[in-house]
């Protein structure tokens, strides 16, 4: 098989993964917009490379007819959430989707791998649309925490300098660490609520802000400047209270005087 060939076979797997980061990058944009938790935290994807497709191959004889039904993973999608609890989550917006079709799922949160690997993997189907018309193609979705993410990472680094002969003794410090990555997702998770209320209420007073300096500099073009000035400073004095009611409060008042303005600008122009 030459170059050509493998350039080929992968380009559709690159546009689906470029395509599906695009579209997991907007539903976290999404639950922000709407002040809402994210239970995806990081969204990145990979196409595997050739020198990895080939070792896989090789491991389970599988020919290169047969590679792109039995190598489910040429296409990945990694999803980090905060939270374990985030993960099922995750699993059912995904699952909800009309444009993925699951093909199976593989638990190692429930059942965790002898390396002490902890990951759900969705194998869905996806489609993308080429010069020769749809393509269906499998993608891997790896849905993980973070603590588990920084374990896998490390754990695969090691691969690469060990392959499968990691020795005795890293071994067991792995296996160590993956019962800390354990105990340290399920202390997070004991105070998941209130770190959720914290970081909900970070994006509203983000929006909150963004939304008020708009206005004012909306007003500004508008209205008397010294007047918009005082607005201005009024906002800076209860911003520095870091009191999110009284940001709100503040927030719908300066709707109202942005209402009126708008109600004189209409009149006059009458
Ligand atoms: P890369 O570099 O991401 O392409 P397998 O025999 O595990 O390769 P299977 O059963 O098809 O084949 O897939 P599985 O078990 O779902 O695993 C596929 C991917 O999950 C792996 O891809 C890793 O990214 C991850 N993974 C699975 N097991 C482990 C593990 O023990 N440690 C770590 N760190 N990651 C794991 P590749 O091909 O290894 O790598």
């Amino acid at each position: 098989m030459d170059i050509q060939l493998w350039h080929e076979i992968l380009e559709p797997y690159e546009l689906a993964v470029q395509e599906l980061v695009v579209k997991f990058r907007y539903l976290i944009k999404e639950h922000h917009e709407k002040s809402l938790y994210s239970p995806i935290e990081n969204v990145s994807g990979r196409v595997k490379t050739v020198a990895s497709i080939l070792e896989k191959m090789q491991r389970k004889h599988i020919s290169v007819d047969e590679l792109e039904e039995q190598v489910e993973d040429i296409a990945g999608i990694r999803l980090i959430c905060q939270f374990v609890e985030d993960i099922e989550k995750v699993s059912e917006l995904i699952k909800k989707r009309s444009d993925i079709e699951i093909k199976g799922e593989k638990d190692y949160i429930k059942n965790m791998k002898d390396s002490g690997y902890r990951s759900l993997h969705l194998i869905i189907y996806y489609t993308v649309e080429t010069l020769n018309g749809p393509k269906k193609l499998q993608v891997e979705i790896q849905i993980r925490t973070m603590a588990m993410d920084f374990w896998a990472t490390i754990e695969h680094s090691l691969q690469y300098k060990y392959k499968s002969n990691i020795p005795q003794h890293i071994k067991e410090r792995l296996s160590n660490a993956a019962d800390a990555i354990i105990a340290l997702d399920n202390e997070m998770s004991t105070v998941r609520s209130e770190i959720m209320d914290a970081q909900i209420s970070s994006q509203i007073q983000i929006k909150l802000v963004t939304d008020i300096l708009n206005s004012i500099e909306n007003l500004y073009k508008m209205s008397n400047k010294r007047e918009v000035a005082k607005i201005q400073d009024e906002f800076y004095r209860i911003y520095a209270l870091n009191d999110l009611q009284q940001l709100k409060r503040f927030h719908t008042q300066l709707d109202i005087i942005a209402e009126g303005y708008r109600a004189q600008a209409v009149t006059r122009e009458f």
